[in-house]
């Protein structure tokens, strides 16, 4: 454990936690903190709708499309509002990115945060009552605080990130963050409302035999893709793959396995965006000793050049994501 890792009993509640924590931060005003808390907030009102949303009339196709042209789902765009609405009450936030807007919202000259956010991701998995996710990433603002919002500001790499973190609403709801002292994950408990320590100083395990691909998309993958999925059923791994990608993530950085949206003959550039789904879990994936790449080269490293750009996605255990490359290269 690195030094700056301070030791937290497990069962802390999350606000205690990132009080605890505040220090570790570059900027430690506090408002980061409040960002974290807004989220969490948020993410319990999410949590409660998709909970209850069997009963009442709030699932199914929204009749309308994101920015990418896909259907929204009711869930989706409630969710989007919810997140909008806690992360731009408290001032923090200057810009928000998300999957849901074509363009960045404008928040507060004054903040100095922007936010990256899939408020609702998996999302063909709403419906079926099957887990799904959200997923953050925070930077701060290059440019000076109480000015105009810059591009710059916009689209930074993945580096820059100062905190990423998901939701994921599954068997039980957990809140997993890192702001780059490790991985802790906090477990929901509904009837006192609170996130708690659950996974402390989470660590994927190096290595591991669980491999999660759209096979279904096989005949369109390149051909060091294919010859590697042959690796892996050559030595005896198994295929687990859910298509909620915080779902898929979780379970391969708790168990051992390589999450893979390759390019296809249909999505170019993969299918995942960079700037709200790849980012943060490649930050959290390095800070657990993970790894994750676009086949070549880091994620982290890459800088957008569009807000919902794509990339090819290898995430997971360090010596699955290396092998996994080195069929492509
Ligand atoms: P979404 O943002 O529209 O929900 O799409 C992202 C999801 C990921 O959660 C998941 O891993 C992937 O799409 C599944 O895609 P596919 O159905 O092509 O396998
Ligand atoms: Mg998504």
């Amino acid at each position: 454990m690195e030094e700056s890792r301070i030791a937290q009993p497990i069962g802390i509640a999350l606000d205690r936690f990132i009080k605890n924590n505040q220090e570790q931060f570059q900027y430690a005003s506090g408002e980061l903190s409040q960002l974290l808390r807004d989220i969490a907030l948020a993410s319990k009102v999410v949590n409660r709708e998709i909970n209850k949303a069997g009963l009442i009339d709030i699932m199914g196709a929204m009749g309308s499309q994101n920015s990418g042209g896909e259907n929204q789902q009711k869930l989706d765009v409630l969710a989007n509002i919810r997140f909008t609405r806690a992360l731009s009450k408290g001032g923090e936030a200057c810009a928000l990115i998300s999957e849901e807007t074509e363009s960045y919202v404008d928040l507060n000259n004054d903040g100095k945060y922007v936010i990256a956010i899939d408020p609702l991701d998996g999302s063909s998995n709403i419906d079926v009552n099957v887990s799904i996710g959200t997923i953050f990433s925070i930077y701060r603002r290059i440019s000076p605080v109480g000015t105009p919002i810059q591009p710059e500001d916009i689209l930074q790499k993945g580096t820059d990130q100062v905190a990423a973190g998901y939701i994921l609403y599954g068997s039980s709801t957990m809140l997993v963050y890192t702001t780059g002292h490790g991985v802790n994950g906090f477990t929901y408990e509904s009837t006192l409302g609170e996130y708690f320590l659950s996974h402390a100083d989470l660590r994927m395990p190096p290595d591991g035999k669980i491999f999660s691909i759209n096979e279904g998309q096989s005949l369109s993958f390149a051909p060091g893709v294919a010859k590697y999925l042959d690796y892996c059923k050559q030595n005896g791994f198994t295929a687990r793959y859910i298509g909620s990608l915080v779902a898929d993530f979780h379970r391969n950085m708790l168990k051992g396995g390589i999450y893979i949206y390759p390019a296809t003959a249909k999505d170019k550039n993969g299918k995942l965006r960079l700037m709200y789904e790849c980012n943060a879990l490649a930050f959290i994936a390095e800070q657990a000793g993970g790894l994750a790449t676009d086949g070549k080269n880091r994620i982290m490293e890459i800088k957008p050049s569009t807000l919902h750009q794509r990339v090819p996605f290898y995430v997971g255990s360090r010596m699955m994501v290396e092998k996994a490359g080195s069929f492509l290269n």
